[in-house]
Formats: structure tokens, C-alpha cells, sequence
């Protein structure tokens, strides 16, 4: 069976967005692949965190993972700081990166940019090459991630290829794989920037963990454009994205859910799209807040994971180490 590696960085509160466009597609094809899903919890380093608020967001989005329907069973589900060897190949990559490759990926140009450019982390710049090192010791054939990581999922390939040039036959260059119903959800205060969980604005994203009233609220207080129809269109960018919302959230059509809307207005919209989400929402964020009641059992699934990826990963490093030399 193929193999597909992905992962969240527990940089925040796990949004709807995290959900409808990665999770949701996780657990829809856990049955057809090999399935490697991880916290990346070293990516998540390379801009400042508070250790506390760390521990206790790594632990929540690893009970995301189980509530929304990651299957122990079925898939592997660990923490990328308890598998030393993602940091190891990341070291024997970083050797046949190039600085000038690094330098054009534009999400370190973008997040370099908000803290000035020199004063970004060396890990910041090296992010590529830690998510290249995540996914070639699985052996993924592929990669399901949004549209926004298409560059580096590319130079994750090029090392793959250079690697297996230099010294021979290695890894399998892996492919990214964007779900056609995978929706991009944008930020409820600003439809033009990606939902995003580090956002310092709450008001921004839905956040899984958040309680049925925030969620109504938080929809409630969203950006709407102007005019009053329920349409889906460029130049309203707001109501199209609550429409998307709807339509991943319940797989219905947009078109339809326009239908039912006609001649209604943004308030009744905006009501039942509360509702739609505090529904989708409920049994993940029920069950995700039992298992943070049970540390151990959570220590546990996770442990158990990190076992078994050390079982790929440790024999694919020390396959590399002999290519190199270095056995
Ligand atoms: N708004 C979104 N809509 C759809 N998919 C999204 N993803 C993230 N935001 C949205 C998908 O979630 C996966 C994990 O992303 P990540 O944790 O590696 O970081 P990110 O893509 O940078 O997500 P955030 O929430 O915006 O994190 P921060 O704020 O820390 O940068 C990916 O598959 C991504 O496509």
C-alpha cells in the first residue's frame, strides 16, 4: 500500500480551517493508504513559543487528530519530537540544500518579513528541509496538503532526486496531494488572508476547542460584503467563503446551499451556518476534551505511535547514513 505522511504544527488553536482542509480529508482516506500523521512539534520552534502554552497545545491538537477520527489502528499518530531521526535526516539533507533554494521559498520570505528578516530563526529558513526530511524517512508516496505548501513540496522532490543522484537509489520522490474538496478557509475578519491558527485576533478563526457560543458568536460578528444576497462570487469574498464553509462542512454543493438562501438575508445565512458548525464541531470537540481528561491514555496512543514510526524511520536513516558514507 502507498504511504502518506502529513501533520499540523500545534502553533495555536486548532481552527475549522485545519479541520476542512486537512483532518476531514485525513480521516476520509485513512482506509485507502498507509497512513503517517504527526505533530510537528519541532517545526513549530522555529518562531517563539511560551513552553507552557507549547505543552499544552501539542497535547490538544494530538486529541484533535483522535477526536476528528484519526484511527490508532489504522494510522500512525506521533509527535515529530519524539522520532529523533526527523531531526537527524534533516541534518544530512541540510547538507545537499542549497542557500540560494532556501532563499526563494516565499512562506520564510512572508514570515521572515512580519520580524524583519534578520532576526528570523535559522530554523525558520531551514523549515523546508525538517517537512522534506518529515516525509522521505515514511518513504510517502504522498503528501495531502493545501495549495500554499505546492513550493515546498517541490523542493522536498528536488532533494529526494538530488539525493538519489548523488548516492544512489534512496528515497521515493513523493507527491502532493490536494484533495478537490479540500477547502481553503479564510479569516472570518478578513476574507482576503488564510484562516490561520496563530492569528493573536481569536475573532479571526473558529477554533475546534471553542464552545458552541463562541462559535455562534464569532459567525455571528463575521465580515460580511456589501449588498445582501447569498452568492458566491469574486467580489464577495466574504460571503463566498461562510458559503464554502457550509458547503465543506455539510458536502453539499455551494450552488444549492445559494438556492436555499435566495431571498434571505445575511442574518438568517449567518444563523444557520452557526448552527452547522457548532454540529460538525460538537462530537470532535466532546471527545477531544475527554481524552485531555485522561492524560495517560492520550501518553499512551501517542507513545505507541512514536514506536511504530521508529520503525520506518529508523531503518530508512541508517539506509542513508551507508549511502553517505557514514556507516
Ligand atoms: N485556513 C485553512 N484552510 C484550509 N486548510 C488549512 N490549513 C491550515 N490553514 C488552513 C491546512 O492545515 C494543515 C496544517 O497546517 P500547518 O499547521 O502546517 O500550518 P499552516 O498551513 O501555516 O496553518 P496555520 O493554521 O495558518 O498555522 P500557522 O498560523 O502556525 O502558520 C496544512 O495541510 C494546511 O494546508
Amino acid at each position: 500500500r502507498q504511504r502518506v505522511f502529513s501533520g499540523i504544527q500545534p502553533s495555536g488553536n486548532l481552527t475549522i480551517g485545519n479541520y476542512l482542509g486537512a483532518l476531514k480529508n485525513w480521516v476520509a482516506i485513512q482506509d485507502d493508504y498507509e497512513n503517517y500523521f504527526c505533530v510537528v512539534d519541532l517545526h513549530v520552534l522555529t518562531v517563539p513559543q511560551d513552553p507552557k502554552v507549547l505543552r499544552q497545545k501539542i497535547r490538544e491538537a494530538a486529541a484533535i487528530y483522535f477526536a476528528s477520527g484519526i484511527d490508532p489502528e489504522k494510522s500512525v499518530v506521533f509527535r515529530q519530537s519524539r522520532v529523533s531521526e526527523h531531526a537527524e535526516l534533516a541534518w544530512l539533507l541540510n547538507c545537499i540544500a542549497k542557500v540560494g533554494e532556501l532563499s526563494r521559498m516565499t512562506q520564510f520570505k512572508d514570515k521572515a518579513q512580519k520580524g524583519g528578516a534578520d532576526s528570523a530563526s535559522g530554523g525558520l529558513f531551514d523549515y523546508p528541509v525538517l517537512q522534506a526530511a518529515d516525509v522521505l524517512l515514511y518513504n510517502a508516496h504522498l503528501v495531502p496538503v493545501g495549495e500554499d505548501q505546492r513550493q515546498h513540496l517541490e523542493l522536498m522532490r528536488t532533494l529526494a532526486r538530488r539525493f538519489n543522484n548523488l548516492y544512489g537509489e534512496t528515497f521515493v520522490v513523493p507527491e502532493i496531494f490536494v484533495p478537490k474538496s479540500g477547502a481553503r478557509v479564510m479569516a472570518l475578519d478578513d476574507p482576503t488572508s488564510k484562516m490561520s491558527k496563530s492569528s493573536s485576533a481569536p475573532g479571526s478563526y473558529v477554533a475546534i476547542l471553542d464552545d458552541p457560543d463562541t462559535v455562534r458568536r464569532k459567525i455571528r460578528r463575521a465580515k460580511t460584503d456589501s449588498g445582501s444576497e447569498i452568492t458566491a462570487s469574486p467580489d464577495k469574498p466574504a460571503i463566498t467563503n461562510l458559503l464554502d464553509v457550509y458547503a465543506a462542512a455539510t458536502g453539499r454543493p455551494v450552488s444549492e446551499i445559494e438556492a436555499r438562501y435566495e431571498g434571505k438575508g445575511y442574518g438568517d445565512f449567518k444563523k444557520d451556518l452557526g448552527e452547522v458548525v457548532v454540529e460538525t464541531l460538537a462530537p470532535i470537540r466532546e471527545r477531544a476534551l475527554e481524552l485531555l481528561d485522561d492524560p495517560k491514555e492520550l501518553d499512551d496512543l501517542l507513545e505507541s505511535g512514536a514506536e511504530r514510526a521508529r520503525k520506518v524511520a529508523r531503518p530508512t536513516l541508517r539506509y542513508a547514513w551507508t549511502r553517505m558514507g557514514l556507516d
